[in-house]
């Protein structure tokens, strides 16, 4: 394994490879075979994996109760740019050891954020370039960039929602380098996740005139990120509350409305989280069966809720079924629009070895792996898809089918409804399709 910083910062710990689901290794993949193909594709085609900046290479594991708990070394030095040049040494070590294509960050993720605008500005510019060396050095590419507009103090009323004007333009300026920053590291695609953009009270809150501006915000972004060539997908994030009580983009159906009032629907798509579907009490199934419908199901963030408690944990996914029925979805949608699945996901507090990471990784990318599997076989060799379709199958034909082709008006229905009296009830066989599931895992 080549080094590509000077220093190494896992130590001990190779590239993580497949070995097979009867392996004991516990650093290596036993369902993620990247080059295996299935239905189609390689694994490594359908997922696009990415490390997300923020979780594994920031964030310390600090909560309301107490600071962090992993002293990362590459937060030494107090000099801004000589941690981050740090840092991006680590991300992309680690990154490469996973046997990733990309990465995914936010602007202040890379270097921290000076006390002037135009000193942060020239901070950025120096750690870009910086990247792009690693990234040329290593083939990692960036699978989206994204801006903080919600961490520090001046954004605590909204960025491009907020009530004060000189607020949504300092998000614009921010978010114009942020944009510029993606391009310079040809990044895919770029999010916008609204973690402001909300209100804590309506009592001092004008909903419609926080959408407007909203709305015409991401219309300028979009036009600007245009204008210089950008041709990936925007994505929008939804998420229904957490940091505020309520979020605009609340959910799929939310944000397909929101982009279609706005005329955004054509540039932008949706980058779901499956934590973020439970807080919205839906399922991640749900909210990619929406917004494929849409034709919107642009990229995943992978993590997972906890049962017991309703907030963000943001913990590594594990569980089968829920990614299973996931990529059902996934595969019967013919994959993701652009995106790929980061790992918006982070360790526990309690984790503190510098191999609990990997192990974090591993499990996440095996049980997308492994729930790819389970999925392509439901559909290729079980019931499962013509059950479904036996289900609508009065609309193949006759009176149905000419329902479906706008060839009926209502004085028709009302016609077949006196004609055809009393009607059998067709079971929707839920069980079943549960067993189905079950069987296949
Ligand atoms: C927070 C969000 C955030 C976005 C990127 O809940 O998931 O991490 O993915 O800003
Ligand atoms: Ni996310
Ligand atoms: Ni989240």
């Amino acid at each position: 394994m080549a080094l590509i910083g000077n220093k190494e910062y896992f130590k001990g710990i190779g590239e993580i490879k497949y070995e097979g689901k009867d392996s004991d290794n516990p650093l290596a993949y036993k369902y993620y075979n990247p080059e295996q193909v299935v239905a189609g594709k390689t694994m490594r085609e359908h997922f696009k994996f990415a490390v997300a900046y923020w979780h594994t290479f920031c964030g310390q594991g600090a909560d309301p109760f107490g600071p962090g708990t992993q002293n990362f070394p590459w937060d030494q030095p107090s000099d801004a740019v000589a941690a981050a040049k740090e840092k991006a040494d680590a991300a992309f070590e680690f990154i490469t050891k996973m046997g990733f294509d990309y990465f995914c960050f936010h602007d202040f993720d890379l270097i921290q954020e000076a006390s002037t605008f135009a000193e942060s500005e020239k901070r950025l510019a120096t750690i870009v370039d910086y990247i792009k060396g690693k990234q040329s050095e290593s083939g990692v590419k960036l699978l989206w960039g994204t801006a903080n507009c919600f961490s520090n103090p001046r954004y605590m009323n909204g960025a491009s929602t907020n009530p004060d004007f000189n607020v949504l333009a300092r998000a614009g300026g921010q978010i114009k380098l942020a944009l510029d920053a993606t391009m310079a590291l040809d990044g895919e695609n770029y999010v916008f996740w609204g973690g402001r953009e909300g209100y804590m009270s309506l009592l001092n809150t004008n909903i419609k005139k926080e959408l407007d501006h909203m709305g015409r915000f991401l219309g300028m972004a979009r036009d600007y990120a245009r204008a210089q060539g950008f041709k990936g997908n925007f994505f929008i994030e939804p998420k229904p509350m957490e940091p505020m009580k309520h979020q605009y983009d609340f959910d799929s159906a939310t944000v397909a409305g929101f982009l279609h009032q706005y005329g955004l629907q054509d540039d932008f798509k949706l980058n779901l989280e499956f934590n973020h579907a439970t807080l919205a009490n839906h399922t991640m199934q749900h909210e990619m069966e929406v917004a494929a419908s849409h034709g919107m199901l642009g990229s995943l963030d992978a993590n997972r809720g906890d049962y017991q408690n309703g907030w963000d944990t943001d913990q590594f996914p594990n569980n089968i079924t829920e990614v299973t029925e996931a990529m059902i979805t996934f595969l019967k949608a013919g994959g993701l629009q652009g995106g790929g699945i980061n790992f918006d996901a982070k360790i526990r507090r309690n984790s503190t070895d510098m191999d609990d990471v990997f192990h974090a990784h591993i499990g996440g990318v095996d049980i997308f792996a492994r729930g790819l599997l389970v999925a392509d076989k439901i559909i290729s060799s079980s019931q499962y898809d013509a059950l479904r379709e036996k289900r609508y199958s009065s609309f193949d034909s006759g009176k149905g089918k000419d329902f479906e082709d706008g060839k009926l008006d209502f004085t028709d229905l009302y016609q077949i409804a006196k004609d055809n009296g009393e009607l059998e009830l067709q079971s929707g066989k839920q069980e079943l399709f549960e067993n189905i599931i079950n069987q296949y895992i």
